[in-house]
């Protein structure tokens, strides 16, 4: 098992890689070039000179006797343009023009030492949540899921919501320069089933894989969040069936999951020591957290370690000791402690000290069970 950090990037980031090197154990650095839109293309020398920045060290550091680097082997995420999604032009571009541009991409990264490339398949947002700072008992924020106010809210309201400020929430993904082409979405999605999205999801496999397989890199999709329709938009990463299903839609070992347990927790029916121990061999790589479920429907997330939550994260971790997991780990999003909450806001969920804490847990639960098998 390799353990990563997701970072957004040089002065993208509240937290810098000289923060991250000081976490015993972290060898890879989850990134992404933030600033390119699902459908664009990735230049190669934006590619590697992020990988550079990674795998390297800065002259300060390297005057003051640092030695220790990171490899660039996994991205999150590449994100797959809309019109993959619906099967047709969307946002004035084609499906095809858009899976070309996404297999360059991966050639790209295949050529810079990129292994895993993570994305996610949901219709229009990714993960959704009511309050980006909910006070918990401790004194520290979380990120928090309302049921009630999510079955009040229409798409059209959030996004007037965002557009007008009024809750100063800004979901990933929806900056306000993005605000403008959601209505064309909203529309676009009518009628659109769930088949159809499986079938069109096929359609991206079967043109994205075989270049997967000459540049070895394989593709993990993270599951949707929470994972169950909203809005009345088809979700088709949900469940343990639609896990199942995506990864029937084609064989190559090439083609697999970035399987969230906390994403996939969100709906209490669901068993993430029973996934990670099924999907086992198509497990690129995987966001291990906790979250906190409430009679209510809500959700809170909470700190890594198993009792603070509803994730048994222990047995998770278990399954990946006794089944000697060769891909990736990092923990998801943490709480903002101390003064994440005050003058060092990170981005919701990306703070530097939660995802340093709940690493030496998972490391901690790892090396308990490795120890275990001899
Ligand atoms: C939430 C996060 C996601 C993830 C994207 C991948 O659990 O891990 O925002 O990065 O859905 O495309
Ligand atoms: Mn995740």
């Amino acid at each position: 098992m390799k353990m990563g950090f997701r970072w957004y990037g040089e002065g993208n980031d509240t937290v810098t890689l000289d923060h991250v090197r000081q976490i015993p154990g972290v060898e890879t650095i989850v990134w992404s070039l933030h600033h390119k839109q699902a459908g664009e293309v990735w230049e190669q020398a934006e590619i590697d000179a992020e990988v550079a920045r990674i795998t390297g060290l800065s002259a300060a550091a390297r005057a003051q006797g640092v030695t220790r680097t990171f490899d660039a082997e996994v991205v999150e995420s590449v994100n797959v343009h809309e019109s993959i999604k619906l099967g047709r032009t969307v946002l004035g571009m084609s499906r095809d023009e858009a899976i070309a541009n996404y297999i360059t991409t991966i050639e790209r990264l295949g050529r810079a030492g990129v292994k895993v490339v993570c994305y996610n398949f949901m219709p229009v947002f990714d993960w959704l949540r009511t309050d980006l700072w909910h006070p918990l008992p401790d004194g520290s924020t979380a990120l928090y899921y309302e049921k009630a106010v999510v079955d009040k809210m229409s798409p059209e309201s959030l996004i007037a919501d965002m557009e007008a400020n009024t809750h100063g929430l800004t979901l990933p993904g929806w900056e306000p320069e993005r605000l403008a082409s959601f209505h064309e979405l909203n529309a676009a999605y009518v009628g659109v089933t769930h088949d159809d999205m499986y079938a069109n999801y096929q359609y991206f496999l079967e043109a994205v894989i075989p270049t997967c397989e000459e540049y070895d890199v394989k593709l993990g999709v993270h599951p949707d969040d929470p994972p169950f329709d909203v809005f009345g938009w088809p979700r088709v990463v949900s469940s343990k069936e639609g896990l199942a299903r995506v990864l029937d839609l084609h064989p190559s070992p090439h083609h697999g999951l970035t399987l969230c347990l906390g994403s996939f927790s969100a709906n209490p029916e669901h068993d993430a020591v029973d996934a990670v121990r099924t999907f086992m061999d198509r497990i690129h790589f995987s966001h291990v957290r906790n979250i906190k479920h409430f009679a209510s429907g809500d959700f809170t997330e909470v700190a890594h370690r198993a009792s603070e939550g509803s994730v048994d994260t222990t047995g998770i971790m278990k399954a990946y000791a006794e089944a000697n997991y060769q891909g990736y780990i990092r923990p998801d999003h943490g709480r903002h402690l101390w003064d994440e909450n005050t003058t060092n806001k990170p981005r919701p969920g990306y703070g530097l000290y939660d995802r340093a804490l709940g690493i030496q847990y998972l490391l901690g639960a790892w090396d308990a069970f490795r120890y275990q098998q001899g």
